[in-house]
C-alpha cells in the first residue's frame, strides 16, 4: 500500500462545501417534495439541535465520493428500523413517535470514566463533519449518503476504554410507547449490535448526528447511531442509548436471531453470498441497473488490514 498518497477522504480545501450545507429546513421541503412533506422530518422536541444548529455547522465535508448522492427524499423514506415496522416505508410513516430529545447515552463498561451524555449537549460542542459515505444492505440496496457526526473513536476516548476491553456493544432503545415494532417478536429486542474495538476506533466509524446538513429524521436513527461504511447496514446500530465496551464478543440482535444467515462480521463482501442469495451485486437506490458490490464496500485500502489472515468465510 502506498504510505505517500493522501488518505482517500482528503478533499482539497477549496472543494470543502460549507454552503450548500446552510439549507434551511423549508427548502429541504421544497426540495424534496410530497414524500418530505408527508414526513415529519423534523424532530420537533429537538429545539436545542434543529437544523440551523446543524447548519450553521462547524462541519465541514471532509471526505467525498465520485458518486451521485442519494436524494434525501429517498434517504428518509426507504428505511430499515424494525421498531416501527418491517416495511421500508414504515418508519418513515411511523417514527413520528420517536422522542429524540431529551435524549441520555451512556458509556460505560471496561472504561475508567463512565459518561453519561445528554446528546443535545453533545452535538453542540461536537467538532461535527460531513462525510459520504456508502451505506449497503445485506439485501442489496445501496445509498450514498452524507452523514454528519465525528469519528465514534473521539466519543469513546472521553471514557477512557481500559486495555482489557476487546469489543463495543450498543444498545438501542427499547420503549413500548414510541415505538410501536416492539409488538412484534421479529427481533429480541432492545436491537443490540456490536464491533470489535479496533473497528469501533477506527477513523472510518462515525457517530453520526445527522445527514444532509439537518438532524437525523427520526426512520434514520435519531438522535444518535453508528455509521460503519465497510458493513452491511445492520451494523449501524439506530437511535442508541448505551455504549458498553466489553471483553467477549457481544450476542448481537441478528447473530441471535439467525447466525447462520447473519455473523459478526458482516462485512461487505460480494464473494460470501448470503444462504439465501448472492452478494455480488447491489442497486443503488434511484437507479435500475444493478451495480457490482465493491469488497469492503469500497473501503479494502482503509480497512482490509483489520482481518488480514482470518478466514472470511467462516467470519462472516
Ligand atoms: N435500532 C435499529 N437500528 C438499525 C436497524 C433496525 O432495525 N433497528 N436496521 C439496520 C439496517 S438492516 C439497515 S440497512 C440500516 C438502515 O439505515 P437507514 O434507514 O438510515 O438507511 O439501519 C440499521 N440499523
Ligand atoms: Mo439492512
Amino acid at each position: 500500500m502506498p504510505i505517500h498518497r493522501r488518505p482517500s477522504w482528503h478533499i482539497p480545501d477549496r472543494e470543502a462545501t460549507p454552503e450548500h450545507l446552510y439549507i434551511s429546513r423549508r427548502s429541504l421541503m421544497a426540495a424534496g417534495g410530497a414524500a418530505l412533506a408527508a414526513t415529519p422530518l423534523a424532530s420537533p422536541a429537538a429545539a436545542g439541535t434543529d437544523v440551523t444548529a446543524l447548519s450553521a455547522l462547524r462541519s465541514r465535508r471532509t471526505r467525498s465520493l465520485k458518486e451521485a448522492l442519494t436524494p434525501l427524499a429517498a434517504v428518509a423514506s426507504y428505511n430499515n428500523f424494525y421498531e416501527f415496522g418491517l416495511d421500508k416505508g414504515d418508519p418513515a410513516r411511523n417514527a413520528h413517535t420517536l422522542r429524540p430529545s431529551p435524549w441520555t447515552l451512556a458509556i460505560g463498561g471496561m472504561v475508567a470514566r463512565p459518561l453519561t451524555l445528554d446528546v443535545d449537549r453533545l452535538i453542540a460542542r461536537l467538532p461535527l463533519e460531513e462525510r459520504v459515505y456508502r451505506l449497503r444492505c445485506v439485501e442489496g440496496w445501496s445509498m450514498v449518503i452524507p452523514w454528519i457526526g465525528v469519528p465514534l473513536s473521539a466519543v469513546l476516548s472521553e471514557a477512557q476504554p481500559l486495555g482489557s476491553a476487546r469489543f463495543v456493544r450498543f444498545t438501542t432503545l427499547a420503549d413500548r410507547a414510541q415505538m410501536p415494532g416492539l409488538a412484534s417478536p421479529v427481533l429480541d429486542w432492545p436491537y443490540r449490535e456490536g464491533l470489535r474495538i479496533d473497528e469501533a476506533m477506527h477513523p472510518l466509524t462515525l457517530l453520526a448526528v445527522g445527514l444532509y446538513g439537518r438532524v437525523l429524521p427520526n426512520q434514520n436513527g435519531a438522535p444518535v447511531r453508528v455509521v460503519v461504511p465497510w458493513k452491511y447496514g445492520f451494523k449501524s446500530a439506530k437511535s442508541i442509548v448505551r455504549i458498553d465496551l466489553v471483553g467477549n464478543q457481544p450476542l448481537t440482535s441478528w447473530v441471535q436471531a439467525a447466525p447462520r444467515e447473519y455473523g459478526f462480521y458482516s462485512n461487505v463482501n460480494p464473494n460470501v453470498p448470503h444462504p439465501r442469495w448472492s452478494q455480488a451485486r447491489e442497486r443503488r437506490i434511484g437507479e435500475i441497473r444493478r451495480r457490482d458490490t465493491q469488497m469492503f464496500n469500497g473501503y479494502g485500502e482503509e480497512v482490509a488490514a483489520l482481518y488480514r489472515g482470518m478466514d472470511l468465510t467462516r467470519f462472516f
